[in-house]
């Protein structure tokens, strides 16, 4: 079993009932170990589009990275994400974060998470539940790549009222 990290995003619909969901479609396949309180989040990248669930949640599974890829683009077509939506607004995006210590990059898949280390609405949620995981290309720790953050992009925690 190898340890991974997932980070799950939704800004469309029922924000917080499609995070629940896509955790539940998980559960279902993998072993689900710690799962991070819930943020609201300023969208980065395009800003025109409606503000962010984000949550990140550290997994068991002894899925192969491509076999936990298709198993995450299944959950997202069953929460109704349409294919080549990445800037645009849709109901759930799961994204590998950490797969283990391993270190891949193929044109289908990128581990760790290419722009994790620039974005707080993953560093905030990541730091609460694995402050001491160890970035295996930089050797920095997550606490430590949250501190390094010079922009604190507009993450707060959610309560659901
Ligand atoms: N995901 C993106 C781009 N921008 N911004 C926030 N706040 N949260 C996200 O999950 C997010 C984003 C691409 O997947
Ligand atoms: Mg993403
Ligand atoms: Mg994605």
């Amino acid at each position: 079993m190898t340890a991974v990290y997932l980070g799950l995003g939704s800004n469309m619909g029922d924000r917080q009932g499609n995070l629940k969901r896509a955790l539940d479609l998980l559960s279902q396949r993998l072993r689900t170990e710690k799962v991070s309180p819930t943020y609201d989040t300023e969208p980065v990248g395009n800003p025109d589009q409606p503000r962010f669930l984000n949550l990140v949640c550290q997994v068991a599974t002894a899925l192969e990275p491509i076999a936990l890829l298709t198993l995450i683009k299944g959950i997202e077509s069953k929460l109704g994400r349409l294919p080549n939506t990445s800037n645009l607004p849709r109901p759930i995006d799961i994204d590998i974060l950490f797969y283990g210590n391993l270190v891949m990059e193929t044109e289908k898949l990128v581990i760790p998470h290419p722009r994790l280390t620039e974005r707080s609405f993953v560093l905030i949620p990541l730091a609460e539940i694995a402050p001491d995981l160890v970035h295996p290309v930089n050797g920095k720790t997550v606490a430590e790549l949250l501190k390094a953050q010079t922009r604190l992009q507009g993450v707060f925690k959610w309560e659901n009222r």
